[in-house]
Parts: C-alpha cells; structure tokens; sequence
C-alpha cells in the first residue's frame, strides 16, 4: 500500500506542475464523453489518463481512450473511454469520470483513494491503455497530457497515433480478446475487412444496376487519410474517388461537408462533384458515421441516412438466414429521431420487430445485444449490427454437422463472411461502406433502387436555448416529454394540426440546448411544426438569447 500512496502523491504533483486545472465551471461526461473547446480540456485529459487506469486495473482488462470532438469543429475536441469489449464506458463510471474531470487538484489523491476503497480497486496490476487520436491539431498534445495521466498511476500507454474511433475500439476488443476477434493492429483491421469484402463480392464487379464507383467525402478528417488503405487494397474491385483530404492544420475538418452535415443540412457536401445520379457517401471527422446520397437530374438532393443503411442491412440479413436449419431472432433498434417512414416499412412490411431507445449508442448498442442478430442506427448514421455469442456458436457447430445441408452450409459461410466484414464494436463508416455496398452490389441495385422501398417523411430538427437544459426531461425513449408540466399537453395541440405530424423536445447530451424535432406530410409543414414547437419550448422552459426562427 505504501507503493500506492506515493502514487497518489505523483498524481497531485504533476497535475499541480503539468496539468492543473484551469477552469472554474464544471464539465459532464456525457453520450460522447467530454467535449470542449480543445484549449480547455488539457487537465480533463490528464485525468481521464488517470480514470482510464483505475478502469482497466478495476476490469483487470486493457481499456482505450480516444481523443475526439467527432463532427464538432476543429478548434473542438475531446475523449471518450473505451470498455474491454469495444463498448463505450459503462454508464455506473461516467458518474465517476464527471467527478474526476471537476474535482479541485489538491482533492485528486482523495479521489482516487475514495474510488480505490469503494470498488475494491487492486492497485499493483500494469495495465495497458490504447490511446487514439484524431487529425485534430490539438489532439496531439492532449494526447500527451492523457498519457501523463496513465503514467502518474504506473500505467502502461500504448500510442496508436491517428486512427478513427471505431478503429481503437477494434483494438481493444481484439487486445482482450488475445486476438480471436483479430489482430489489433490497423494492417490486422484493413486485411479482416478487405478479405471479407473481396471474397463475398467474387469476380462480378458490376452486377444488374450496380456500379463499382463511389465518390468518397472524407470530411477533411481520419476518414480521408484511412479510406486510402481500402482503395489501396481493394483496387478496381470497389473504385472509390476521394474527395475532402485536405491537409491537418487547415481549419477544414468538418466545414461544409462530412456526415453530419449533410444530414443536418440535407445538401450536398462541398468538394464533391455533382454528377447526376452517382452515388455519393460522406463520414464524419472520427468515421464512425455514414450518409449516402446523390443529386437527380433536377439538382434535387437525395439522402439515404442510418434508417435506410438499418432497412438495407436486416433486410438482407434476414433473407441470409432463411432456411439454414435454424431460427433466427432479428431485430432493429432505433431512437425517436428514426424517420416514421422508416418504422412504419420495418413494421409493416419487413414485418421485423423493432425497438427505441434513447438517443446515444451505448443504448442502441445494448438493446441490439437483446436479439440473436441486432441491427442498430441513429438517424445519423452512426451504427452497426452485432451477433449474439450463442448464434456464432450455432453457426460454427452447423458447418461441422452432417445434418445440415450443403445449401444452408454455403448459406452460413456467407453470414460468417459478412460478420467477418462487420465492426461489431461500435458503429464504423468505413465497415458499414463496405458492408453497403457489398449488399448493394448483390442486389443489383443502384442507389435509385435502393431509395425506393419507401419515402421519407419530410422533417426538421432545430435548437433551442434555454436557461437550464435539465428543467426539461422526458420519458418512452424519448418521445414524451415529462417537465416542465403542461408542455406535452401543448406539443400534442400542435402536433394536431400537421396532417401525419409528429415532434417531440429532449436535452441534447452534447450541446448546452434543447433539441426539437418535427416530421409532417410536406417539408414546409414540418418546418412550421418544429417552430410552432421551438417557440413553445422557448416560452415555457425559460428560453434565452433571440427567439428562434426557421
Ligand atoms: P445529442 O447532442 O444528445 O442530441 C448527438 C446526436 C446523437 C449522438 C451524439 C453523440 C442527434 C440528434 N444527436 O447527441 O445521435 O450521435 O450526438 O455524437 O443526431
Ligand atoms: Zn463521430
């Protein structure tokens, strides 16, 4: 114990000399982790270096950080924690982390010796951390103040530069899973996802109304630098076009284009060429999101988000596991920002169960676990499709088994290719692209095909600031709003009014305001509703600054 004391004492002198901290107001571990203006995180960093060890040594596992603000702007950035399954941080520690980010720097050995006694904590392991980082400029010497933090309590950092998010997450796994899962490094993850890919999609390259051609929009970020290493390997098999590759440093990561502005500004990124009919992808800063779209030959923007990948991946799930001698339990999970088309198509036509959730993935995540086969998105493109242990296990013993036919014996190889070609640790564009257009591709469909399953209802999504964002809570994933009283009542009297209306208000977890969001049968009627909503808002849960309008 000795040992560990003088540990502790290391923690306050380095954070008092390196890292102290140098801002008053309190920060919250929230759906993405910490995330602030780059130039105020530094001892939140070097504590979350701390946090990461007293997780790894408490799951006696090795645990990632990763150091991102994701679609944020540059100057933003923060870090999220990675559990040893590639999961985010379970929720009963973000309590913790909130407690270890605001707790004054002459308190910090207190801390750490109230969570060492309370959880039981054996401090003489040498735990390994992975840390990762994104193209951020800032990333770099935040990066370093984390590792102080890992060093300060004798941890083991082990630096895997620029990767995107869902990348570190792959590692982790892989690292605790001594490499079953695959090798943790990225030729490891390049070579499982480009054989899985290569080998589904044989010698057709193009196929009925599928085209091998994908323009690639990097958003000036991770996804622009690693999507080389699949053009790379995957040659004239997929051709993809890279577009938004600038260099770090230039103050266009995520400036009108990436992931989530396209879905947000339902528009065209710019840097990408507008060729009618192509079809077109973007990713976010960190890659762990994905939008497809392309331009008709009236400049009219199409966009096929996270309910359409959802809708494209379990449909042809669910035919790949029909008739290879067992049943199968497939579902879909989405959150309230799903567009209702999209539910209604999965009801009532796919006839596949679906469940909500809260917004954020580590709830999507952990309602897919519930099904032989998940398949989980946010709206925004943020997902993947997770199998249960049992069901790779059924799978396995089915190929080795002489009662199984040939038909449902090729029939399994295909799906454990497939899950080969899935990063079933959290949502990754680069997987999911693959993963698209390897669906795409069997289907001979083009985007256009793709597009015509159902149509999106028109919708809009807007903000409101408000005094204190947590005077407004809500309840049923969501969609029902509990505080302040009355203001249910009164989105429900709007909601009336818009022929196939439906809105609905929650806290953001990542910015300081109050999400509305609203769907109708016309676009102009689902703007108005998400107003009429904003403004109810703004008047009943003390709204601040101008009052909004579309
Ligand atoms: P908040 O700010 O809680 O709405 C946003 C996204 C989430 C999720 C997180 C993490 C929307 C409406 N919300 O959360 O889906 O991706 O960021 O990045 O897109
Ligand atoms: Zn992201």
């Amino acid at each position: 114990m000795a040992n560990n004391h003088t540990n502790y004492k290391t923690v306050y002198a380095f954070a008092r000399e390196m890292h102290p901290k140098t801002e008053k107001f309190d920060v919250q571990y929230g759906t993405a982790g910490f995330r602030a203006k780059a130039n105020t995180l530094g001892y939140v960093m070097y504590r979350m270096g701390l946090l990461a060890v007293l997780r790894a040594r408490y799951k006696k596992a090795c645990i990632g950080a990763m150091i991102t603000a994701s679609h944020n702007p540059e100057p933003d950035n923060g870090v999220k924690l990675i559990d040893p399954c590639g999961e985010m941080l379970e929720q009963s520690w973000e309590a913790w982390a909130t407690k270890f980010a605001n707790v004054a720097d002459d308190r910090l050995e207190e801390l750490i010796t109230e969570i060492v006694s309370e959880l039981g904590i054996e401090m003489t392991q040498r735990v390994e951390i992975l840390v990762g980082k994104d193209t951020r400029p800032s990333s770099p010497s935040l990066a370093k103040a984390l590792c102080d933090g890992i060093l300060a309590l004798s941890g083991k950092p082990i630096d895997y530069g620029i990767v995107t998010t869902p990348q570190l997450h792959y590692f982790v796994y892989c690292r605790n899973t001594h490499h079953q899962y695959g090798t943790p490094t990225e030729e490891g993850y390049y070579t499982k996802l480009c054989s899985a890919f290569k080998k589904i999609r044989g010698n057709t390259f193009n196929f009925n109304n599928y085209k091998n051609k994908l323009l690639y929009d990097g958003a000036n970020g991770v996804g622009a630098k690693k999507i080389k290493y699949f053009q790379e390997c995957l040659g004239e098999t997929l051709k993809i076009d890279r577009y938004n590759d600038e260099l770090i440093g230039t103050g266009k990561l995520n400036y009108l284009c990436g992931a989530d502005y396209v879905k947000t500004k339902q528009t065209f990124p710019n840097g990408v060429p507008k060729e009618v009919g192509q079809r077109c992808c973007s990713v976010d800063g960190d890659a762990d999101r994905l939008m497809y779209y392309y331009l008709d030959e009236n400049e009219k923007f199409h966009l096929l988000d996270g309910d359409r990948i959802a809708i494209l991946i379990a449909e042809y799930l669910k035919d790949l596991v029909q008739n290879i001698g067992f049943s199968v339990n497939l579902g879909i999970v989405q959150t309230a920002y799903a567009n209702g088309a999209s539910t209604d198509y999965i009801t009532n036509t796919l006839k596949i169960p679906v469940s909500f959730v809260c917004t954020g993935v580590k709830y999507l995540h952990h309602e897919a676990q519930k099904y032989d086969i998940g398949v989980y998105f946010e709206a925004n493109g943020h997902g993947t499709v997770v199998f249960k242990k049992e069901f790779k296990e059924k799978i396995h013993s089915s190929l080795s088994s002489p009662d199984v036919s040939n038909e449902a014996k090729s029939k399994i190889e295909k799906i454990k290719t497939v899950i080969d070609l899935i990063n079933e640790t959290v949502g990754d564009a680069l997987s999911d692209l693959l993963l698209v257009e390897t669906i795409l591709h069997s289907k001979g469909w083009s985007i256009q095909d793709w597009e015509k399953c159902y149509d999106d209802l028109p919708n809009c999504l807007m903000k409101v600031s408000v005094k204190d964002r947590n005077k407004i809570t809500t309840t049923n994933a969501e969609r029902t709003c509990v505080k302040p009283e009355g203001l249910q009542q009164e989105i429900d009297n709007i909601v009336k009014k818009y022929k196939a209306g439906r809105s609905f208000v929650r806290p953001s977890g990542t910015e300081d305001l109050i999400r509305v969001y609203a769907e109708a049968a016309i676009k102009e009627e689902a703007d108005q509703l998400a107003l009429d909503v904003a403004l109810k808002v703004y008047e009943m849960a003390e709204g601040i600054g101008p009052k909004p309008t579309l």
